[in-house]
């Protein structure tokens, strides 16, 4: 795709737009920049590089009608939704709208290994690209690892040679508008359902899911969840690549791929050998991250890295901060900060995975979201529940009806620090596992989950 000298549109300015209108300009385009925000910062910013680089911006409120004849493409960022009126605007001038991804898929070469799914997507893209760093570290390619875990895909796009490696993170925000994207293999680490709010029903959120496999083929390769109903081989809407599954349930597998058997994970692809890896080089807490390192495992093997290389590399992966990370021990206590749980399944898999008697933190913005597999799994492994923001009512109303009693408050993060190093004697989790958006009281997960471990990686030896 040639963008030189043309008028590209820049719907959104945030993270990825920012990063789409760097490329173009850099590529000797003039990015046409829209956003739906005024505030001071943004403005800033647009003029800045409007005076340096000749860049194009309307913010705050803008006519499409006005703006959009003069564009050859308008790229939109993950956050605008399909229903968005300038989308039919675009739609009626015959401009051609696409997902950042998608340009970055037509102006870039190499192989991608695209994750999705509703959890467990950021853990498994990190070491599916900690594992092709490794085996790739005398190979003329680079492996980048980029899209929704933080970093646009855009931003390597242009400089990709054939022979680099992307492992991609891919929301179903951003599969919205990729007609043309299609990765050599594409992980579903599980569905449930999320972001009902945008995709209206469970049935369409699954569907865009799927139709990340629509133009893959006999050479590529789906791996998938066995045990999800909703991800099964025979409802995506293309047989042609070869699907392999995996699961931490069953002790034999029908199919190819991964599953469990005696503490060993064993893999079959195809090839006539069930290789074995021990279960214990996954170092990261719960079963869930069993299933992660299994969809790493195929997916490197299928690109050719050998099994001693994804050994020492899963032996190695650290996991991801916020999600289960093992902050310190103080006292035979074992604190975890997991501020990425910001609904109640991830709080759930975050339960599942400790044997020991739990202190339990959790608060934030309620979603409203169903709270009866949580409170009832509390109920069995906390010994006492700490509630913090806007959820702390309904969540202690749902507890006590269930018959939990052992339930405190506190307003901010370091009475809450302090009351539990109080209540917490040897042997015991504390585990901060929020179950809410961190929107009340901070400006994303990432802060909430720096607060925390800042606070308690300060507490003293003794005393409070
Ligand atoms: N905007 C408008 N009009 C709109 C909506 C947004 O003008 O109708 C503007 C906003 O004013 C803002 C900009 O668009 O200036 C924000 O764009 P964005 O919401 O697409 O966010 P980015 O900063 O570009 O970050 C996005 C992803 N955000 C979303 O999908 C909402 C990030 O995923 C991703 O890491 C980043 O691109 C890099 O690829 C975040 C996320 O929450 C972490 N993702 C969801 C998830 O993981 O569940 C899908
Ligand atoms: P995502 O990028 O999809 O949000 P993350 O890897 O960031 O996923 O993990 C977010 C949370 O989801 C973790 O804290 C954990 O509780 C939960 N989780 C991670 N992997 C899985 C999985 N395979 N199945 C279910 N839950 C998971």
């Amino acid at each position: 795709m040639d963008v030189k000298g043309k008028r590209i549109g820049v719907y959104g300015y945030g993270i990825t737009g920012q990063a789409v209108a760097s490329a173009l300009m850099a590529k000797g385009s003039i990015p046409v920049v829209f956003d739906d925000r005024n505030v001071e910062s943004l403005s800033a910013k647009l003029e800045k590089q409007r005076d340096e680089n000749g860049l194009e911006y309307h913010i705050g409120s803008w006519d499409a009608t006005e703006h959009f004849a003069s564009l050859s493409t308008l790229v939109i960022s993950p956050g605008i939704w399909q229903d968005n009126p300038n989308l039919d605007v675009a739609r009626r001038f015959g401009l051609e709208t696409i997902s950042e991804i998608e340009f970055a898929w037509r102006v870039g070469k190499g192989t991608v290994i695209a994750v999705t799914g509703s959890n467990g997507k950021s853990t498994t893209t990190a070491l599916a690209g900690e594992i092709m760093k490794r085996a790739y570290a005398e190979k003329k390619g680079d492996v980048y690892v980029v899209g929704n875990i933080g970093s646009p895909y855009i931003g390597v796009a242009f400089n990709l040679k054939p022979e680099d490696v992307i492992v991609l993170e891919v929301s179903s925000f951003q599969l919205e508008a990729m007609p043309t994207f299609n990765p050599h293999i594409a992980i579903f680490t599980n569905i449930t359902p999320d972001h009902l709010e945008r995709h209206g029903t469970f049935e369409n959120y699954a569907a865009i899911k799927r139709s990340l496999v629509s133009l893959m083929t006999e050479d590529d390769c789906v791996i998938y969840n066995f045990e999800d109903e909703n991800l099964q081989p025979s409802m995506f809407p293309n047989s042609a690549p070869r699907y392999l599954g995996f699961t931490s349930a069953a002790q034999s597998f029908p199919e190819l791929g991964a599953w469990l058997d005696n503490a060993e994970i064993l893999a079959d692809l195809g090839k006539g050998v069930v290789e074995r890896y021990p279960q214990a080089m996954v170092k990261l807490k719960g079963l869930h991250n069993v299933e992660n390192s299994m969809c790493a495992l195929l997916a490197c093997r299928l690109m050719g890295v050998q099994s001693g290389t994804i050994i020492e590399a899963v032996e190695g992966f650290q996991g991801f901060p916020h999600r289960i990370e093992f902050v310190r021990e103080l006292g035979g206590v074992r604190w975890y900060n997991d501020s990425k749980a910001t609904n109640p399944e991830s709080t759930v898999t975050a339960l599942r995975a400790f044997d020991e008697p739990i202190i339990l933190i959790m608060g934030g913005r309620d979603k409203g979201t169903p709270l009866d597999a949580l409170a009832r799994l509390a109920r069995s492994k906390a010994e006492k529940v700490v509630l913090f923001g806007e959820a702390a009512d309904r969540f202690e109303t749902e507890m006590r009806n269930i018959g939990f009693g052992n339930i405190e408050r506190a307003s901010n993060i370091e009475d809450i620090v302090k009351l539990v190093r109080r209540a917490a004697t040897p042997g015991r989790i504390v585990l901060f596992s929020p179950a809410c958006a961190s929107f009340d009281m901070f400006s994303s997960f990432e802060e909430r989950g720096n607060v925390f471990k800042g606070i308690v990686k300060n507490l003293p030896e003794v005393g409070v």
